[in-house]
């Protein structure tokens, strides 16, 4: 994949010209607009894309420390709820393997906890912000109103993350208006959507040379990586984000979160081995829940995540 004029070429065909015009005074409006577009055009297509038919899930608090080793061995994680397994993106059927996350909190950091049954764990891609999805990986998003951060993981503890911005946030008055999220001369992509959907709202820019501060992670996997000769489990993932770094997300919301508020989170894994350890001809998506489309990048199908209190019960 080659850089040009500072934006790198995405995996996936970009339409041009679906930008519009932002305005703050109007963001509500626009807002509103591009959910109700977006359930329009599910509907269109039946598929589920609207609030009803997406999981809720609580994040407790932990009652010990956590150590990002990669081994989800801590009580915490062992007692914590698990998500549905993961289905396909599209079409919301089943996925050949089991893979669920689990997310905790305390005062300093938001944890993810990733299970991915694997019989052939492998991965090669070891440098940072490198394309993690042409390995076998582990994917999570979190969005805020105008933005959204993505993080991709390999079995080889490999990762690649980016902080997008909807475009039409760039307006006088915009939070957004800083530096940090000035695109001239920073190495960006440019996201109207994935796999032939394009999102209502339009365009996003996408900082690749923004990394979370702060961030641990770590993977485990049971088995053995890259020996094709035996049979392994499965790998896991292990994610602390403190909390600091996520204040662009939080749209007022107090950082750690108040007992009750509510986050849009997703989790997914791309898998480009079937059952059989055969490469697939497209690489398969599967998501927390069923996108409708072939495109992670859409914050209205996310998660409803709900931030308790209490330890884990
Ligand atoms: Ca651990
Ligand atoms: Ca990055």
């Amino acid at each position: 994949m080659t850089a040009t004029s500072g934006e790198l070429e995405l995996r996936v065909k970009l339409r041009a010209g679906n930008a519009r015009p932002g305005c703050c005074t109007l963001l509500a409006i626009t807002m509103l607009a591009a959910t109700a577009n977006a359930q329009r055009a599910a509907t269109s297509k039946g598929e589920p894309a609207h609030a009803a038919n997406l999981a809720h899930y609580t994040s407790y608090r932990t009652s010990g420390p956590i150590v990002i080793d990669g081994k989800l061995d801590e009580s915490d994680w062992q007692k914590a709820p698990r998500s549905q397994a993961f289905v396909d993106i599209v079409t919301g059927q089943p996925a050949w393997f089991d893979s669920r996350v689990s997310i905790l909190w305390d005062e300093k950091y938001l944890y993810f906890g990733f299970r991915a049954q694997e019989p052939d764990v492998q991965a090669k891609l070891t440098a940072h912000d490198s394309q993690i999805w042409e390995d076998n990986d582990l994917e999570l998003f979190i969005a805020g109103r105008d933005a959204y951060y993505e993080l991709e993981i390999n079995a080889l503890n490999t990762v690649y993350d980016v902080f997008w911005v909807w475009q039409d946030i760039y307006c006088p008055g915009s939070p957004y208006n800083v530096p940090e999220w000035n695109p001239k001369g920073r190495k960006i992509m440019v996201l109207d959507g994935v796999g032939g959907h394009v999102h209502p709202r339009g365009k996003r820019n996408g900082f690749i040379d923004w990394d979370f501060p702060g961030l641990l992670h770590a993977v485990h996997v049971d088995g053995t990586l890259n020996h094709h000769g035996d049979t392994d489990r499965g790998w896991t993932a292990e994610l602390a984000f403190p909390w600091e770094g996520l204040k662009w997300l939080a749209d007022g919301r107090a950082l750690p979160p108040k007992d009750g508020d509510v986050w849009r989170i997703d989790s997914s894994r791309f898998q480009h081995f079937g059952p059989d350890g055969k490469l697939v001809e497209n690489c398969a998506g599967w998501t927390w829940n069923r996108h409708g489309y072939y495109d992670s990048h859409i914050p209205e199908t996310f998660t409803f995540v709900r931030f308790s209190r209490q330890s884990v019960p």
